[in-house]
């Protein structure tokens, strides 16, 4: 089986498990595991902000980060294709009390214009525009890198406007290994960042919610109300913390092979793919033109050995991962043009 459905299926490595089965651990409910301490000093100070909270999924860290920077009532602002409002079985309004004000971005991006025009006067009549949140990469849009000079000025007029910025950074990772910058540079525009370690870094669970000390201090309580302290954490923590020393870099390698995948897949008639934005590890292809259902592609697929997901009635989504070998992506390209031609 070629498992190109996400980045999360992958199974923790050797060392992975070696790092895992020699961690100290403690109760992290008390603060007390050395484990899960070194990930998140390492992981703020990475992100280059005060406090980091480990959490169970990026779903938690998300709606954690939403409960803190809104009020019920409130308006929360996203690119329509956003995992908050699309792939979190509608927590933001189950959890806080908030509405989602989809903007429709390109690829998942939307401009500082967009969202200016959004925003809502001061008037008993309006939802308070509270919170704007950017997905750096953004999955739906097909693992887009952000342009950092939009993040700014998105982040520099909320910040006028009296709102907060919450960086869903699931796969920060990614944006720096593509785009060079570095992860402090695009934290210092977010009030709190999302990373998850289960995705791109092929830890098997968690995700930290990182920001001001004040603000994590929060967290905790809300993380505790949620259900997600975790006790002797230390032993997953673990993982994730060797993924972040030693997964990092070679990312490259998933975007190499998501971008010669792309390629590929773009020589089939009828398969649009916007091979200029390829950027990391995530692949849209748009079947419309041929009328094929993405459903009826997955079964397809899954009956010759090739996992993928559905993005959309006509959308297909392969992602590279640190599972998949140049060897996967040979066999991938056979078995989809076996079935489709090209
Ligand atoms: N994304 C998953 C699915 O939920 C769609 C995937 O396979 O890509 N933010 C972003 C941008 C994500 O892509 C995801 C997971 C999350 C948050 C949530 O992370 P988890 O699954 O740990 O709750």
């Amino acid at each position: 089986m070629i498992d190109l459905r996400s980045d999360t299926v992958t199974k923790p490595t050797e060392k992975m498990r070696e790092a895992m089965f020699a961690a100290e651990v403690g109760d992290d409910v008390f603060g007390e595991d050395p484990t899960i301490n070194k990930l998140q000093e390492r992981v703020a100070s990475i992100l280059g902000k005060e406090a980091a909270l480990y959490v169970p999924s990026g779903t938690m860290s998300n709606q954690i980060a939403i409960n803190l920077l809104t009020e019920p009532g409130d308006e929360v602002y996203c690119d329509a294709g956003a995992h908050i409002f699309n792939y979190e079985g509608g927590a933001p309004a189950f959890l806080s009390g908030v509405q989602i004000r989809p903007i429709q971005g390109q690829r998942g991006v939307f401009t500082v214009d967009q969202l200016e025009a959004l925003i809502q006067a001061d008037n008993s009549h309006f939802a308070r525009s509270a919170l704007v949140n950017i997905e750096n990469t953004s999955n739906r849009g097909g693992g887009t890198v952000w342009p950092l000079a939009e993040v700014r000025r998105i982040s520099e007029l909320a910040h006028e406007k009296g709102m907060k910025v919450h960086l869903d950074g699931a796969r920060i990772w990614n944006a720096v290994a593509a785009s060079g910058t570095p992860e402090k540079d695009w934290a210092q525009y977010a009030d709190t960042v999302s990373v998850c370690f289960s995705k791109g870094l092929g830890a098997p669970v968690g995700s930290a919610l990182v920001g001001s000390q004040e603000l994590i201090s929060k967290a905790h309580r809300v993380r505790k109300k949620l259900g997600g302290g975790m006790r002797q954490a230390g032993i997953v923590a673990a993982g994730a913390l060797y993924g972040l020393e030693n997964h990092r870099e070679r990312m490259v390698e998933d975007h190499r092979r998501a971008k010669w995948l792309a390629q590929e897949l773009a020589t089939i008639p009828g398969f649009d793919i916007d091979l200029e934005h390829v950027d990391t590890n995530i692949i849209i292809v748009d079947l419309s033109e041929r009328a094929i259902e993405a459903e009826q592609f997955a079964v397809r697929a899954l009956e010759k050995g090739l996992l993928v997901t559905l993005a959309g009635r006509y959308k297909v989504r392969f992602v590279t991962h640190l599972q998949i070998s140049d060897n996967d992506i040979e066999e991938a390209v056979a078995i989809v043009k076996e079935l489709y031609g090209g």
